[in-house]
């Protein structure tokens, strides 16, 4: 299959999702195209069967916002038509579904038929997708998505309790790597973080409001009361001062470390005890189901999808958003022997095996013909309605 993939090229969870797909799907013997406005920031290996087309605004003095939306869809009629795509799918509705959308329509003038998917991812619904600036187009270009998927069945819900769409929204969960996620050992950088054996706490976001960092930083406060303790903070993003300033003001400098964005997070990953992800809203938690498959149990918020990927007192525990002392509190329980924290890490990889990729992906290799299918359905019914 000939597959055309639009994404965020950050590192931000959508846009890694996209690339891990489009990577498994080439493995598989698919052709895959990422047409983005930057190289994926996980696309950075060769593969046959992967190709690359960015996407250029032409810059012009009139211009205050500068077009994205037209040079997408430009490039998308280009690059299905000179391709042959069989299929397009859209990471994160907003505007993707709508310029794919539009990029059908031009490609049905020419006589080519793109059937499109768009999966949703999280905030492009429950925190930007439905304001009102966006909302109606959001909700149009759903509707108008010949396949639409949803990373949790939290998200599904979410996106028919906030728009009035009518498609029908598969569940397709997101997966893990275990090629690359995976308990390794990473003795030398324990020590150099950790010399005394101290237990050490992780968080990776992109430090957006919605993420909480400050939660993490009072909840590793708490902990470190207790008992000694080192939190690694991994990622970059609008919240970072703020939380520098936090940390001074607890007196926490010491034992927290900045490392900002990291290409090698499984790495980091392999000498934590604990991940952190107090969230105000989170679809999914990429993020934490990449922690459990390298055996950290998680502490998180009980919000969106993250009750169905971090299971209460098995993999982790879960407590509602800015409860700090309860999520401190769990910590500890975790973290206070070495059988306890034994026991966590063994569910977390468990749980962590459900959403293996090999399990995914042919999830999305199904659906992708499902939607062909029904494309080509419609196409031959309406030919036919046209001829009788
Ligand atoms: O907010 C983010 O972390 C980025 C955002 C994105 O789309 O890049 O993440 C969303 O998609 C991820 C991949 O499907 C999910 O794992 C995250 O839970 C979701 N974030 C939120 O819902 C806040």
């Amino acid at each position: 299959m000939r597959i055309g993939i639009v994404c965020y090229p950050t590192f931000g969870g959508s846009g890694v999702l996209a690339t891990e797909l489009g990577l498994a799907l080439a493995e598989k013997g698919h052709q895959v195209h990422f047409i983005t406005y930057r190289q994926p920031a996980r696309l950075n290996i060769f593969q046959e069967n992967v190709f690359y087309h960015e996407v250029c605004v032409a810059d012009y003095p009139l211009f205050e916002y500068p077009p994205y939306d037209t040079a997408l869809a430009s490039k998308l009629v280009d690059v299905a038509r000179f391709e042959k795509l069989d299929l397009l799918h859209v990471h994160y509705a907003l505007p993707h579904a709508a310029v794919a959308y539009m990029a059908k329509k031009i490609l049905e003038s020419h006589g080519m038929v793109l059937p499109v998917v768009t999966t949703l991812h999280g905030t492009d619904i429950t925190v930007v997708g439905h304001i009102p600036t966006f909302a109606p187009v959001v909700k149009f270009s759903i509707d108008q998505s010949d396949g639409v998927t949803a990373v949790s069945q939290s998200l599904k819900e979410d996106t028919y309790k906030l728009f009035d769409v009518k498609k029908d929204i598969r569940v397709i969960y997101n997966f893990v790597d275990f090629d690359r996620f995976r308990k390794c050992n990473k003795d030398h950088f324990k020590k150099a973080i950790a010399p005394q054996g101290e237990r050490i706490l992780v968080h990776t976001s992109n430090f957006r409001k919605v993420k909480r960092v400050d939660d993490v930083i009072r909840i590793f406060h708490k902990v470190r009361e207790k008992m000694p303790a080192k939190l690694l903070l991994i990622g970059d993003g609008p919240e970072r001062h703020n939380i520098e300033e936090l940390c001074r003001r607890l007196s926490l400098c010491d034992d927290i470390r900045f490392l900002g964005k990291q290409d090698a997070v499984e790495e980091l990953l392999c000498i934590a005890d604990l991940f952190l992800l107090p969230s105000e809203h989170e679809s999914f938690g990429l993020a934490a189901l990449e922690a459990m498959a390298c055996e950290v149990p998680v502490i998180s918020s009980n919000t969106g999808g993250l009750p169905e990927v971090n299971v209460h007192g098995k993999t982790g525990f879960l407590a509602p958003v800015g409860e700090v002392d309860a999520m401190a509190d769990y910590a500890l329980q975790i973290l206070g022997s070495d059988e306890s924290l034994e026991r966590f890490r063994r569910y977390a990889l468990e749980q962590a095996h459900k959403f293996d990729l090999y399990r995914i992906l042919p999830q999305y290799e199904a659906y992708y013909e499902e939607v062909i299918a029904g494309s080509m359905a419609n196409v031959e019914a309406s030919r036919s309605g046209v001829n009788s």
